[in-house]
């Protein structure tokens, strides 16, 4: 894959190279090159080249790790205790390279060994432990978190395989294995001493002692052994390094020798491969109910592991375990860790005696959780009886914790059934189930939505019985992104302008950006910043050529639409406006038609037909659209496969419009639209999530905001589903669909997208044909600002200044003051932050 040049300069380097460092460097490299990897530097391939570097690289951060670790320590810091299922990290050899300040020494090294550091970059495979915007949000508050120097933990599941890498084969999707593993992994630290027993199953007695006390004893019927694996994670300016520690599992007895020795070779590794499984892969969201036992088992393994390790942390350093939550912050990603709050009880009460009403004191005041989703069949529940069989005592807990629960609401409600029913832990409706986002609400003392409408709509849909009952505890964090990876690395072209600006110091103070507002209409810079744009977009179309096999002009528009693929993230809206417009085209071949890109990336959970679907319409139109010569290649339609950080960091520099058009009230926050707003692309995008602060920041006259709103689409899809009267008002949403239903873009299948046609007109839940006609002229609005030329590079400009609020910093100081209580490292802030709201 072409990638950009790396930055000749950086700041944070000094001026001029220091010989001495650099030969150091060189020697470092060579000696990992011959004693780690055992090769001679004239065999050496690419990839022993890169794994040399990031060995000697890493010994670097590994110093800085130990202060970091001992600093903490004997300081007595309170520690953050961040628990995701998802670390979506992509590659960290830049990365670490330009926070430790050694990007410059590393490159000039290499070259003078003859070996290109760009070369190296793309040896590396991308970390994809997540599925998507969840899982990258981990990964930038772990960098936050390092540069604000705050003593902190990630905690996850070192899976063997990430998310599924896909291929496009005839159009259609196809999952396969990744694979990332497989030339080892140079970053991380194996602990074989930190091992802890996860059980599972068995059964619950009631024990009583000699002096009439009753306590229950877990009697297991399955021990799995969690193996720590460390990857430090390097702060801005190399100052601080925390752990992500990920689990992986291994059956306590390798093999049954006595089994072995019958002759049954597999029965004797059963239960290893049974224990194993756990860390297999990545579970992808939106998945079918089969399997959900190993989810399961999943949660609890991670989830039992990383507490049993952070206590074990506290009592070495404190030895008080009442002082749990004066010490230690432990966050929730979603409802994924949720059984923390049945575990921690459980360790407090059972391993350590605490009384009951003193672990739950500790647990609420340990605890918080972020939702991430207001998307029903999201919200974990568990069916009673797999729980019963995987978790009996986490049962029990979770009986008694709901007593004292639904005791509190029948005293703020008295004789409310119905509110103690929708309150309640255990769902009763279809199948008895637990509810694991009550489960979490319960035991947090904060409870965070994503955005600021997220937060409200928490407020007034799923949690509005419990925020009645828990008044205060819902407060909003509105998401944010690292600039360090998403513009000082995926940018440096753009990096570099605004330094020359902003100075120097905008790479510690993101608020300095505001200084390009100056610069907006000015023409000179107007045309530095087109020429970056341009050198970008010409580095994708590159890619686009060498992957896909299409030509593409890198001065047209390139309009993109980069994120999971979901009804509700409406790809589908996207592709009927491409409809429309290339047959607006067709009618009108000699009309002066803006020349557009229309580029897609993404990954639909496998099991997810429907969207699967979408990928091959996406895949269909591009066919015909592409290959049709009487447009004169004025539209062009690309679907770039296996959508990752890397390719991310690719695309984004190089996207002149960005599409953030969820149903409203659907897309909690996203992080996308940031990335790609701090990137100077124009947002095109409905009143949902995060897109009403950057609305509310760049200006309502420098994004394009269209469609129903949240409530809008409330009222509409109480009326019903049919949308004929949309599709009556508009003739080009006819058509489009027409032309989908007879097979215009799938004649060798004609009613392939039979049931797409029959959902845009009578089952269209996700808005889009209600949507079509304000967002096919919004379109025509971008078009017409884009050939304005002058203006639209002004409102791009002005996006670039005005994100500096979205900085994944600014949001884990808001955790850090509001929901942690941990110090933070003072901000650098050479003018008042802009707010939001
Ligand atoms: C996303 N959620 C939200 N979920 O959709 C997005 N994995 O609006 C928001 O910006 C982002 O979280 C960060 O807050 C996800 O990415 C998952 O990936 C998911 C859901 C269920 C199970 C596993």
């Amino acid at each position: 894959m072409p990638v950009q040049s790396l930055p000749e300069k950086n700041s944070s380097q000094p001026a001029h190279l220091d010989e001495l460092a650099l030969a150091e460097i060189k020697s470092a490299i060579l000696a990992k090159l011959t004693l780690a990897i055992g090769k001679e530097a004239a065999h050496a391939t690419k990839h022993d080249w890169y794994k040399a570097s990031a060995l000697a690289l890493r010994d670097r951060i590994v110093h800085r790790w130990l202060v970091s670790e001992k600093e903490s320590y004997d300081a007595g810091r309170k520690r953050v205790y961040y628990l995701s299922l998802e670390f979506l990290i992509g590659r960290l050899f830049t990365d670490s390279l330009n926070n430790m300040g050694l990007l410059a020494q590393f490159a000039a090294a290499l070259g003078d060994l003859g070996v290109g550091l760009n070369d190296l970059r793309k040896c590396e495979p991308d970390a994809a432990l997540g599925n998507g915007g969840l899982g990258r949000l981990a990964a930038c508050f772990m960098e936050s978190m390092a540069t604000l120097e705050i003593p902190a933990f990630g905690y996850g599941i070192r899976y063997d395989y990430g998310l599924f890498r896909q291929i496009i084969n005839h159009g259609w999707q196809q999952e396969f294995p990744d694979e990332w593993l497989s030339f080892g992994n140079p970053w991380e630290l194996q602990r074989p001493e930190v091992v802890y027993q996860v059980k599972f199953g068995g059964h619950v007695d009631q024990v009583t002692d000699g002096k009439g006390y009753t306590r229950a004893v877990w009697t297991p019927g399955e021990t799995v052994q969690a193996i720590a694996y460390d990857t430090p994670i390097v702060g801005w300016r190399g100052q601080h390094v925390n752990a992500l520690r990920l689990w992986s599992a291994r059956a306590p007895d390798p093999l049954l020798i006595d089994v072995f020795n019958t002759g049954d070779y597999l029965g004797a590794t059963a239960h290893e491969a049974r224990a194993e499984a756990i860390c297999k892969f990545l579970y992808p969201n939106d998945e079918s109910p089969a399997g959900r036992e190993l989810r399961l088992r999943q949660e609890y393994f991670f989830v039992s592991a990383s507490l049993q390790d952070l206590i074990k942390r506290h009592l070495d350093s404190d030895g008080q375990i009442r002082n749990l939550a004066k010490k230690a912050a432990i966050q929730l990603n979603d409802t994924h860790p949720s059984l923390a709050v049945a575990e921690l009880m459980r360790l407090l009460v059972d391993v350590h005696g605490l009384r009951w009403d003193d672990a739950w004191q500790i647990t609420v005041a340990t605890l918080s959780y972020t939702n991430h989703t207001l998307l029903p069949e999201a919200l974990e529940t568990w069916p009673l009886d797999l729980f019963q069989r995987t978790l009996p005592r986490h049962l029990e807990i979770i009986y008694r914790i709901n007593e004292a629960h639904l005791g509190l609401a029948e005293a703020r409600s008295p004789g409310d059934i119905e509110f103690r029913a929708s309150v309640s832990l255990i769902d009763e409706k279809a199948g008895r189930r637990v509810r694991m986002g009550h489960l979490a609400f319960i035991g947090s003392h904060r409870i965070n939505g994503v955005s600021a409408m997220h937060s409200d709509l928490m407020k007034e849909t799923v949690f509005h019985d419990l925020n009645f009952l828990y008044p205060g505890r819902i407060t909003n964090k509105t998401n944010g992104i690292t600039f360090r990876r998403w513009l000082t690395l995926a940018n440096p072209g753009l990096t570099d302008l605004i330094r020359s600006v902003a100075g120097d110091e905008v790479l510690d103070d993101p608020t300095r950006l505001e200084r390009l507002e100056a610069f907006a209409g000015d023409s000179a810079f107007q045309q530095q910043f087109r020429s970056v744009k341009h050198r970008n977009k010409v580095a994708l179309a590159r890619l686009i050529g060498e992957r896909n096999n299409i030509r593409i002009d890198p001065s047209a528009l390139f309009d993109v639409q980069i994120k999971r693929i979901h009804e509700y993230k409406r790809q589908l809206l996207n592709v009927l406006e491409t409809i429309a417009l290339y047959q607006a085209m067709k009618d009108e071949p000699n009309r002066d038609w803006v020349p557009r890109v229309k580029i897609f990336a993404g990954k639909a959970a496998a099991s997810y037909r429907y969207a699967k679907l979408i990928i091959k319409l996406i895949n269909d139109v591009a066919e015909v659209v592409n290959n049709d010569a009487s447009i004169g290649g004025k539209l062009k339609v690309v679907f770039l496969a296996d959508y990752n950080v890397s390719l991310a960091e690719v695309i984004i520099p190089a996207a002149d419009l960005s599409e953030q058009i969820s149903t409203a009230g659907m897309e909690a926050s996203g992080t996308g639209n940031m990335k790609l707003a701090l990137n100077g692309a124009l947002t095109i995008g409905t009143l949902d999530g995060a897109n009403i602060e950057i609305r509310d920041l760049v200006g309502a006259e420098n994004i394009a905001i269209f469609g129903l709103e949240a409530l809008e689409v409330v009222a509409r899809r109480a009326q019903g589903l049919d949308a004929t009267d949309a599709i009556n008002r508009s003739p080009q949403l006819a058509n489009a669909i027409r032309a989908i239903d007879s097979g215009v873009f799938s004649p060798d299948d004609r009613a392939r997208f039979a049931s797409v046609a029959h959902a845009l007109r009578h089952l269209d839940h996700y808005m889009v044909s209600a949507d079509f006609d304000s967002y096919y002229q919004a379109q025509r609005g971008i078009d017409a600002r884009w050939r304005a030329g002058s203006a639209w590079t002004r409102a791009g400009i002005l996006n670039v200044a005005r994100m500096a609020w979205f900085s994944s910093d600014r949001t884990i100081r808001e955790y850090a003051e509001e929901i942690w209580n941990v110090p933070t490292k003072p901000a650098t802030q050479s003018s008042p932050a802009r707010q939001a709201g």
